[in-house]
Formats: structure tokens, C-alpha cells, sequence
């Protein structure tokens, strides 16, 4: 069990690693000099953990700046049929596994929010922007 979550985890690492490989060889050449500070865009969806757990989903709120967007890796570490559905805010159903994190990318809706829930509408968690 611990072994394949180990496994799952170095997967998922290493895709990242690809996407953001790719990411970075998309970008135009800048001709000029490195400059000191970090500019401030992402490089790509921030990532945003998620445990479905007896608790339901932690955490259940997920905010974020108007129209950013997230990847939202879902992980399932209870043995709860109630949990082993997830209804995305598309409104589809998928299968979430024990401890095989999936991941969801939404963008972060500028007014009102996006929800997420259990296949039986029991355990709900939403995206909503951060509101300063
Ligand atoms: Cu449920």
C-alpha cells in the first residue's frame, strides 16, 4: 500500500516535471539581461492537494486570484465508498481511487463558485476567488 502510493506520488512528480520542461522550451527567447528579481507569472497551475478523508474533503474550500488556474490533485486515503466518486465541477463522475492522487485543473470563476462533491452529493467542496 505505502509502496504504491510512493510510486503514484514519483509519477505524478515526474509528469510535472515534463509539463513544466515543455512550458519553459515554449517560451520566446528574452535578449535582455537576466534581471535580479523573479518575474512574478506562474509557470503553470498552481498545484492545490486535496485528501478525501473521513473529515470529507481537505481542504473543502479552495480559493484563488479571479481566472487562475489550478490543478487540484485529488487524493483518496479512506477506504469510504461515499468518497470513491468524484463529481467534478464539469459535472462528471470519476473514480478516485485509494491513494492514486487525481488531478483536475479548473480556473477560478471571477463571480460565484465551482463545486466539487461525492458521487452522492454528501461531501462538497468549492472554488471560489479570493476576495480582498
Ligand atoms: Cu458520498
Amino acid at each position: 500500500m505505502r509502496a504504491s502510493f510512493v510510486v503514484a506520488a514519483a509519477l505524478a512528480l515526474l509528469a510535472c516535471e515534463k509539463k513544466d520542461a515543455d512550458k519553459a522550451a515554449e517560451k520566446p527567447a528574452v535578449s535582455t539581461p537576466a534581471p535580479a528579481v523573479k518575474t512574478a507569472a506562474p509557470a503553470g497551475p498552481r498545484t492545490v492537494p486535496i485528501e478525501a478523508n473521513d473529515k470529507g474533503y481537505v481542504p473543502d474550500k479552495i480559493t484563488g486570484k479571479a481566472n487562475e488556474k489550478l490543478k487540484l490533485v485529488f487524493t483518496r486515503t479512506i477506504d469510504a465508498e461515499c468518497l470513491a466518486e468524484l463529481k467534478t465541477p464539469d459535472g462528471k463522475l470519476h473514480k478516485l481511487e485509494m491513494n492514486k492522487p487525481l488531478e483536475v485543473e479548473v480556473t477560478v470563476p471571477a463571480t460565484g463558485k465551482l463545486a466539487f462533491a461525492c458521487g452522492m452529493d454528501m461531501f462538497q467542496g468549492h472554488i471560489v476567488a479570493d476576495v480582498n
